[in-house]
Protein backbone atom coordinates (compact mmCIF):
# COMPACT_ATOMS: atom_id res chain seq x y z
CA UNK A 1 0.00 0.00 0.00
CA UNK A 2 1.52 3.34 -1.09
CA UNK A 3 2.17 5.85 1.91
CA UNK A 4 -0.84 7.94 0.72
CA UNK A 5 -3.03 5.74 1.22
CA UNK A 6 -1.92 4.78 4.45
CA UNK A 7 -2.75 8.25 5.92
CA UNK A 8 -5.72 8.10 4.30
CA UNK A 9 -6.98 4.67 5.09
CA UNK A 10 -5.82 6.10 9.11
CA UNK A 11 -7.76 8.80 9.04
CA UNK A 12 -10.73 7.45 7.37
CA UNK A 13 -13.41 7.75 10.64
CA UNK A 14 -12.16 11.08 11.38
CA UNK A 15 -12.74 12.06 7.55
CA UNK A 16 -16.39 10.57 8.15
CA UNK A 17 -16.98 12.41 11.16
CA UNK A 18 -15.67 15.55 9.80
CA UNK A 19 -17.04 15.39 6.06
CA UNK A 20 -20.36 14.85 7.43
CA UNK A 21 -20.51 17.86 9.51
CA UNK A 22 -18.95 20.21 7.00
CA UNK A 23 -21.55 19.29 4.58
CA UNK A 24 -24.28 20.19 6.95
CA UNK A 25 -22.43 23.69 7.33
CA UNK A 26 -21.38 23.96 3.32
CA UNK A 27 -25.38 23.55 2.26
CA UNK A 28 -24.62 26.18 -0.62
CA UNK A 29 -25.51 29.25 -1.08
CA UNK A 30 -24.01 32.62 0.48
CA UNK A 31 -21.98 33.86 3.03
CA UNK A 32 -23.35 34.92 6.61
CA UNK A 33 -23.19 35.06 9.86
CA UNK A 34 -24.85 32.22 10.89
CA UNK A 35 -22.50 30.17 8.66
CA UNK A 36 -19.32 30.93 10.74
CA UNK A 37 -21.20 30.43 13.90
CA UNK A 38 -22.18 26.63 12.24
CA UNK A 39 -18.74 26.02 10.91
CA UNK A 40 -17.42 27.14 14.41
CA UNK A 41 -18.95 24.54 16.38
CA UNK A 42 -18.56 21.65 13.62
CA UNK A 43 -14.63 22.36 14.29
CA UNK A 44 -14.97 22.39 18.20
CA UNK A 45 -16.87 19.02 18.05
CA UNK A 46 -14.33 17.87 15.90
CA UNK A 47 -11.75 18.08 18.86
CA UNK A 48 -10.21 21.08 17.19
CA UNK A 49 -10.47 22.97 20.05
CA UNK A 50 -12.24 26.41 21.21
CA UNK A 51 -8.72 28.57 20.39
CA UNK A 52 -8.01 26.72 17.68
CA UNK A 53 -11.64 26.60 16.00
CA UNK A 54 -11.66 30.79 16.89
CA UNK A 55 -8.38 31.16 15.22
CA UNK A 56 -9.01 29.09 11.82
CA UNK A 57 -12.74 31.01 11.81
CA UNK A 58 -10.70 34.41 12.19
CA UNK A 59 -8.46 33.50 9.75
CA UNK A 60 -11.01 32.55 7.27
CA UNK A 61 -12.84 35.52 7.86
CA UNK A 62 -9.80 37.37 6.88
CA UNK A 63 -9.06 35.61 3.80
CA UNK A 64 -13.19 36.09 2.59
CA UNK A 65 -13.14 39.62 2.93
CA UNK A 66 -9.56 39.86 1.31
CA UNK A 67 -10.25 38.11 -1.64
CA UNK A 68 -14.26 39.29 -2.08
CA UNK A 69 -15.61 35.38 -1.82
CA UNK A 70 -19.07 35.37 -1.35
CA UNK A 71 -20.06 31.81 -1.92
CA UNK A 72 -19.18 28.76 0.70
CA UNK A 73 -17.93 26.41 -1.57
CA UNK A 74 -15.40 29.22 -2.44
CA UNK A 75 -14.39 29.52 1.57
CA UNK A 76 -14.38 25.81 1.67
CA UNK A 77 -11.12 26.14 -0.57
CA UNK A 78 -9.76 28.89 1.89
CA UNK A 79 -10.39 26.80 5.01
CA UNK A 80 -8.05 23.84 3.90
CA UNK A 81 -5.08 25.82 3.30
CA UNK A 82 -5.81 27.57 6.59
CA UNK A 83 -6.00 23.95 8.34
CA UNK A 84 -2.81 23.27 6.61
CA UNK A 85 -1.15 26.56 7.86
CA UNK A 86 -2.32 25.44 10.98
CA UNK A 87 -0.44 22.69 10.79
CA UNK A 88 2.60 23.58 9.11
CA UNK A 89 3.50 25.97 12.10
CA UNK A 90 5.69 24.19 14.33
CA UNK A 91 9.00 23.07 12.15
CA UNK A 92 10.54 19.61 13.02
CA UNK A 93 14.32 19.29 13.47
CA UNK A 94 16.44 17.82 11.16
CA UNK A 95 18.16 15.33 12.04
CA UNK A 96 21.88 14.97 13.04
CA UNK A 97 23.45 11.43 13.59
CA UNK A 98 24.15 10.46 16.18
CA UNK A 99 20.29 10.64 18.02
CA UNK A 100 19.36 9.27 20.89
CA UNK A 101 15.33 9.39 20.89
CA UNK A 102 14.08 8.65 24.23
CA UNK A 103 10.15 7.99 23.86
CA UNK A 104 7.83 8.82 26.81
CA UNK A 105 4.37 9.01 27.51
CA UNK A 106 1.90 7.40 30.39
CA UNK A 107 0.78 3.67 29.66
CA UNK A 108 -0.91 2.38 27.03
CA UNK A 109 -0.65 4.96 24.40
CA UNK A 110 2.15 2.42 22.18
CA UNK A 111 5.37 3.52 23.44
CA UNK A 112 6.72 0.14 22.67
CA UNK A 113 4.97 -0.61 19.57
CA UNK A 114 5.99 2.66 18.46
CA UNK A 115 9.45 2.13 19.21
CA UNK A 116 9.43 -1.36 16.90
CA UNK A 117 8.03 0.60 13.97
CA UNK A 118 10.36 3.40 14.31
CA UNK A 119 13.18 1.03 14.48
CA UNK A 120 12.12 -0.61 11.02
CA UNK A 121 11.84 3.38 9.63
CA UNK A 122 15.26 4.57 10.50
CA UNK A 123 16.51 0.84 8.94
CA UNK A 124 14.76 1.64 6.11
CA UNK A 125 16.51 4.96 5.83
CA UNK A 126 19.99 2.59 5.93
CA UNK A 127 20.82 3.69 9.50
CA UNK A 128 22.00 1.38 11.99
CA UNK A 129 19.61 1.30 15.33
CA UNK A 130 19.57 0.02 18.99
CA UNK A 131 17.37 -0.22 21.62
CA UNK A 132 17.61 0.39 25.28
CA UNK A 133 14.91 -1.47 27.47
CA UNK A 134 14.59 1.30 29.91
CA UNK A 135 10.97 -0.01 30.74
CA UNK A 136 12.53 -1.99 33.78
CA UNK A 137 9.37 -1.76 35.68
CA UNK A 138 6.77 -3.73 33.97
CA UNK A 139 7.18 -7.38 34.05
CA UNK A 140 7.77 -8.34 30.07
CA UNK A 141 8.18 -5.06 28.77
CA UNK A 142 11.83 -5.74 27.82
CA UNK A 143 10.42 -9.05 26.09
CA UNK A 144 8.40 -7.33 24.13
CA UNK A 145 10.79 -5.03 23.25
CA UNK A 146 12.93 -7.92 22.36
CA UNK A 147 10.36 -9.57 19.79
CA UNK A 148 10.27 -5.54 18.16
CA UNK A 149 14.12 -5.96 17.81
CA UNK A 150 13.89 -9.47 16.37
CA UNK A 151 11.62 -8.11 13.70
CA UNK A 152 12.87 -4.99 12.52
CA UNK A 153 16.27 -6.64 12.87
CA UNK A 154 18.35 -4.32 14.95
CA UNK A 155 19.88 -4.37 18.15
CA UNK A 156 18.93 -4.35 21.93
CA UNK A 157 20.21 -3.78 25.04
CA UNK A 158 18.51 -4.82 28.04
CA UNK A 159 18.60 -5.84 31.97
CA UNK A 160 16.74 -7.85 34.46
CA UNK A 161 13.32 -6.22 35.52
CA UNK A 162 13.24 -4.04 38.53
CA UNK A 163 17.04 -2.68 37.15
CA UNK A 164 17.82 0.75 37.53
CA UNK A 165 16.67 2.25 34.12
CA UNK A 166 19.64 5.01 34.32
CA UNK A 167 21.93 1.84 34.23
CA UNK A 168 20.58 0.33 31.14
CA UNK A 169 20.66 3.06 29.22
CA UNK A 170 24.27 4.21 30.22
CA UNK A 171 24.73 0.16 28.95
CA UNK A 172 23.28 1.40 25.59
CA UNK A 173 24.94 4.40 25.19
CA UNK A 174 28.32 2.39 25.43
CA UNK A 175 26.94 -0.08 23.29
CA UNK A 176 26.18 2.02 20.53
CA UNK A 177 29.66 3.88 20.84
CA UNK A 178 31.22 1.40 20.80
CA UNK A 179 29.15 -0.20 17.10
CA UNK A 180 28.64 3.42 16.07
CA UNK A 181 25.05 3.51 16.18
CA UNK A 182 23.42 5.75 14.38
CA UNK A 183 19.97 5.69 16.24
CA UNK A 184 19.49 5.03 20.14
CA UNK A 185 15.91 4.86 20.62
CA UNK A 186 15.27 4.49 24.63
CA UNK A 187 12.17 2.78 26.20
CA UNK A 188 10.61 4.40 29.19
CA UNK A 189 7.91 2.70 31.47
CA UNK A 190 4.30 4.85 31.64
CA UNK A 191 3.18 4.84 34.68
CA UNK A 192 0.71 7.90 35.66
CA UNK A 193 1.98 10.96 34.49
CA UNK A 194 0.95 12.32 37.95
CA UNK A 195 3.38 10.08 39.95
CA UNK A 196 6.41 12.40 40.73
CA UNK A 197 8.99 9.57 40.54
CA UNK A 198 8.17 8.67 36.80
CA UNK A 199 9.35 12.29 35.91
CA UNK A 200 12.57 11.98 38.32
CA UNK A 201 13.66 8.88 36.78
CA UNK A 202 12.49 10.17 33.01
CA UNK A 203 15.18 13.10 34.11
CA UNK A 204 17.74 10.96 35.50
CA UNK A 205 17.64 9.04 31.99
CA UNK A 206 18.03 12.64 30.38
CA UNK A 207 21.06 13.71 32.48
CA UNK A 208 22.71 10.37 32.08
CA UNK A 209 22.04 10.84 28.12
CA UNK A 210 23.02 14.20 28.15
CA UNK A 211 26.50 13.54 30.60
CA UNK A 212 27.83 10.38 28.59
CA UNK A 213 27.22 10.92 25.00
CA UNK A 214 27.46 14.50 24.43
CA UNK A 215 27.65 15.31 21.08
CA UNK A 216 24.85 13.18 20.29
CA UNK A 217 21.36 14.82 19.04
CA UNK A 218 18.85 14.52 21.91
CA UNK A 219 15.12 13.84 21.36
CA UNK A 220 12.28 13.42 23.67
CA UNK A 221 9.23 12.41 22.02
CA UNK A 222 5.98 11.84 23.55
CA UNK A 223 3.81 8.85 22.48
CA UNK A 224 0.13 10.39 22.53
CA UNK A 225 -3.27 8.36 22.34
CA UNK A 226 -5.19 9.61 19.36
CA UNK A 227 -8.24 8.12 20.72
CA UNK A 228 -8.28 10.05 24.03
CA UNK A 229 -8.69 13.18 22.47
CA UNK A 230 -8.65 16.74 24.62
CA UNK A 231 -7.07 14.61 27.38
CA UNK A 232 -3.77 14.24 25.74
CA UNK A 233 -3.08 18.26 25.60
CA UNK A 234 -3.01 17.79 29.46
CA UNK A 235 -0.52 14.79 28.96
CA UNK A 236 2.03 16.78 27.01
CA UNK A 237 1.78 19.65 29.47
CA UNK A 238 3.09 17.54 32.31
CA UNK A 239 5.92 16.14 30.21
CA UNK A 240 6.81 19.01 29.26
CA UNK A 241 6.95 20.73 32.03
CA UNK A 242 9.36 18.29 33.71
CA UNK A 243 11.69 16.85 30.91
CA UNK A 244 10.89 19.20 27.75
CA UNK A 245 9.05 17.78 24.80
CA UNK A 246 10.54 17.90 21.32
CA UNK A 247 8.24 15.85 19.44
CA UNK A 248 5.12 14.35 19.47
CA UNK A 249 4.47 10.64 17.88
CA UNK A 250 0.38 10.48 17.90
CA UNK A 251 -0.86 6.49 17.45
CA UNK A 252 -4.18 4.54 16.72
CA UNK A 253 -5.37 7.10 14.40
CA UNK A 254 -6.75 4.25 12.47
CA UNK A 255 -9.39 3.73 15.61
CA UNK A 256 -10.82 6.82 16.18
CA UNK A 257 -12.44 9.64 14.72
CA UNK A 258 -11.17 12.30 17.00
CA UNK A 259 -7.89 12.91 14.67
CA UNK A 260 -8.89 16.87 15.09
CA UNK A 261 -6.69 16.71 17.77
CA UNK A 262 -3.68 17.33 15.84
CA UNK A 263 -4.54 20.93 15.40
CA UNK A 264 -4.61 22.14 18.78
CA UNK A 265 -1.39 19.89 19.88
CA UNK A 266 0.59 21.70 17.43
CA UNK A 267 -1.46 25.32 17.83
CA UNK A 268 -2.01 25.37 21.19
CA UNK A 269 1.42 23.75 22.43
CA UNK A 270 3.55 24.28 19.78
CA UNK A 271 5.08 21.16 19.81
CA UNK A 272 5.79 19.51 16.26
CA UNK A 273 3.92 16.42 15.46
CA UNK A 274 7.05 14.18 13.84
CA UNK A 275 5.10 10.87 13.44
CA UNK A 276 1.73 8.83 13.13
CA UNK A 277 0.78 5.69 14.14
CA UNK A 278 -2.11 3.93 11.51
CA UNK A 279 -1.90 0.46 13.03
CA UNK A 280 -0.34 -2.22 14.78
CA UNK A 281 2.33 -3.54 12.38
CA UNK A 282 5.47 -2.35 11.79
CA UNK A 283 5.07 -0.34 8.51
CA UNK A 284 1.64 1.43 10.42
CA UNK A 285 3.76 4.82 11.04
CA UNK A 286 3.46 7.25 8.70
CA UNK A 287 5.87 10.65 8.84
CA UNK A 288 3.93 13.72 9.81
CA UNK A 289 2.92 16.28 6.29
CA UNK A 290 0.73 18.85 6.80
CA UNK A 291 -0.61 18.82 3.44
CA UNK A 292 -1.07 14.81 3.29
CA UNK A 293 -2.79 15.12 6.69
CA UNK A 294 -5.19 17.70 5.10
CA UNK A 295 -5.84 16.06 1.81
CA UNK A 296 -6.20 12.99 4.46
CA UNK A 297 -9.26 14.63 6.34
CA UNK A 298 -11.14 16.95 3.49
N1 LIG B 1 -4.69 0.35 16.17
C1 LIG B 1 -3.51 0.72 16.65
N2 LIG B 1 -3.03 0.14 17.76
C2 LIG B 1 -1.83 0.55 18.23
C3 LIG B 1 -1.08 1.57 17.60
N3 LIG B 1 0.05 1.76 18.32
C4 LIG B 1 0.01 0.88 19.35
N4 LIG B 1 -1.13 0.15 19.31
C5 LIG B 1 -1.57 -0.90 20.26
O1 LIG B 1 -1.69 -0.35 21.56
C6 LIG B 1 -1.44 -1.32 22.57
C7 LIG B 1 -0.40 -0.81 23.58
O2 LIG B 1 0.83 -0.65 22.93
P1 LIG B 1 2.24 -0.65 23.68
O3 LIG B 1 3.26 -0.37 22.64
O4 LIG B 1 2.42 -1.86 24.50
O5 LIG B 1 2.04 0.61 24.62
P2 LIG B 1 3.05 1.18 25.73
O6 LIG B 1 2.86 2.65 25.76
O7 LIG B 1 4.42 0.69 25.48
O8 LIG B 1 2.45 0.53 27.07
P3 LIG B 1 3.17 0.39 28.51
O9 LIG B 1 4.54 -0.10 28.27
O10 LIG B 1 2.30 -0.57 29.25
O11 LIG B 1 3.14 1.74 29.11
C8 LIG B 1 -0.95 -2.55 21.81
O12 LIG B 1 -2.02 -3.46 21.71
C9 LIG B 1 -0.58 -2.02 20.44
O13 LIG B 1 -0.69 -2.98 19.41
C10 LIG B 1 -1.63 2.19 16.41
O14 LIG B 1 -1.08 3.11 15.80
N5 LIG B 1 -2.85 1.72 16.00
MG1 LIG C 1 5.76 -0.30 26.72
Amino acid sequence: MGLFSKIKNGLKKTKDALITKLNAVFRGGDIDSEFYEDLEFALISSDMGVETSQLIISNLKDRVREKHIYKQEKARDELKDILIDVLSSTPKKDYSYPIIITIVGVNGVGKTTTIGKLAHYFKSKKKSVTLVAGDTFRAAASEQLVEWAKRADVKIVKHQEGADPGAVVYDGIASAKAKGTDVLIVDTAGRLHTKVNLMEELKKINRIENREWEEAQKLNFIVLDATIGQNSLVQINAFKDAIGIDGIILTKLDGTSKGGIVFPIIKELNTPVYFVGVGEKMDDLEEFDAEKFVDGLL
